[in-house]
């Protein structure tokens, strides 16, 4: 199947084999009754594949996992409650106390704060450096690194690592590389394939793209994905309600189409800034001015749909454009069909200090945009007027 009829087909045939439903239906049950003593020890043994108890297993929430595995190319999926329990469940499950991280230095604020303030007090330490030049990894490497973690394009600035060189470099020191695709998912990107060992999602953003789940993924090997679920996931919990995951598969049904015209729209709307006076810097892959232009270019089947530009005038004329857009909503998250406006300095990235964002590049004047599916003639009309006033 290609990418489309697996987004449509895959996971709805075996999640009801009652009545032939062609969506897969909602299975709000948190429990399931076994048809017999025998029946319910082979399920506790995971030798029988039925369901025993929904933060283990749910009919909606596996179809969820196998539409999201095969549109991955991967072998299996885990979901989870947000973006951020898939984050913390897939480190906690490999690091233990006295291990090092080594980060991109510039990745989601929670991502951050996570690594740089909450697991020190477990004893897991996080070195950040910048991964667009892979040589700065390889120096940061110490004898307890165990595992990288990285972000392309990165969140806000739109950076391009390259993935297969950092996995080398991971493969070379036995170090397990941790990779957050939100920003680009398939059919746009695909790590498993440049060599990473784990996939992590918001699926919050454009998997489901529809701004009305809350939802994160774990993506790898069968065997790592079995271990992750016995040993770690279960026991933490981060559940997804079978209501997200329904949304999320209705969601994914469009995500190709919905892909393509994002990457339409986010390269209007950044050729139109790029020109705008009142502009100092567009950030956004798909431009032949972006630094990492043609790696985007070999790495990616699209450039995606968020960018980020500086207003001249920084901090105060980066208020006053998003207190200006009327088409465009000011608020954060990414990855939907409504267009999304924010300023990282005071909402994103506001839990890191001004040092901490002076080093990951975050000026204070940096807007970032996630382009929506509106038509792009209003978009840039509304971005238009909006800038006016500034
Ligand atoms: N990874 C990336 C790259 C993200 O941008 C986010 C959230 C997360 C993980 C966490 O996912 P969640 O738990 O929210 O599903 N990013 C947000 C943002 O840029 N604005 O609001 C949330």
């Amino acid at each position: 199947m290609k990418f489309s009829t697996k987004s449509i087909k895959i996971g709805v045939e075996e999640s009801d084999p009652s009545f032939g439903s062609v969506v897969p239906p909602i299975y709000p049950s948190s429990t399931f009754r076994f048809p017999s003593a025998e029946e319910g020890a082979a399920r506790f043994a995971f030798k029988s594949p039925g369901m025993i108890y929904s933060r283990l297993a749910n009919p909606t929430v596996q179809a969820l996992e196998k539409r999201l595995t095969a549109m991955e190319g991967a072998e299996a999926a885990l979901v989870t409650s947000s973006g951020m329990s898939a984050i913390l469940t897939a480190i906690l499950h490999f690091a233990k106390a006295g291990d090092h991280i080594v980060a991109h230095k510039s990745i989601y604020g929670g991502t951050f704060e996570l690594l740089s303030k909450i697991l020190p007090k477990f004893g897991i330490k996080t070195s950040f450096v910048d991964f667009t030049d892979p040589a700065n990894v390889e120096k940061t490497i110490k004898k307890n690194t165990t595992i990288l973690y990285f972000e392309s394009p990165t969140n806000p600035l739109m950076e391009i690592v390259d993935i297969k060189t950092i996995c080398y470099i991971a493969k070379k020191h036995n170090l397990l590389t941790l990779f957050d695709n939100t920003f680009a998912n398939p059919p746009l990107q695909y790590p498993l394939k440049l060599g990473v060992d784990v996939v992590l999602y918001s699926l919050t953003k454009y998997i489901n793209g529809h701004s009305d789940v809350i939802a994160g993924a774990i993506i790898s090997s069968k065997k790592i994905i079995e271990d992750i679920f016995k040993r770690t996931l279960i026991f933490f919990g981060p559940t997804l309600s079978p209501f997200s995951a329904y949304l999320i598969l209705r969601g994914m049904t469009t995500l190709n189409e919905r892909m393509k015209k994002h990457c339409e729209n986010a390269l209007a709307v950044a050729k139109f800034l790029e020109k705008h006076p009142k502009i100092e810097r567009v950030y956004y892959p798909g431009l032949k001015s972006h630094p990492h232009y043609k790696l985007a270019k070999k790495q990616m089947n699209g450039f995606g749909g968020v960018l980020s530009f500086e207003v001249k005038g920084g901090y105060e004329a980066g208020k006053k454009l998003v207190n200006s857009v009327k088409i465009i909503n000011l608020a954060v998250s990414l990855g939907a069909v409504e267009s999304l406006i924010e300023h990282p300095a005071s909402m994103t990235h506001s839990e890191l200090s001004a040092e901490e964002r002076k080093k990951a590049g975050i000026k204070d004047g940096l807007i970032r945009l996630s382009v929506g599916l509106e038509d792009v003639d209003d978009i840039i009309q509304d971005l238009s007027q909006a800038l006016d006033k500034v």
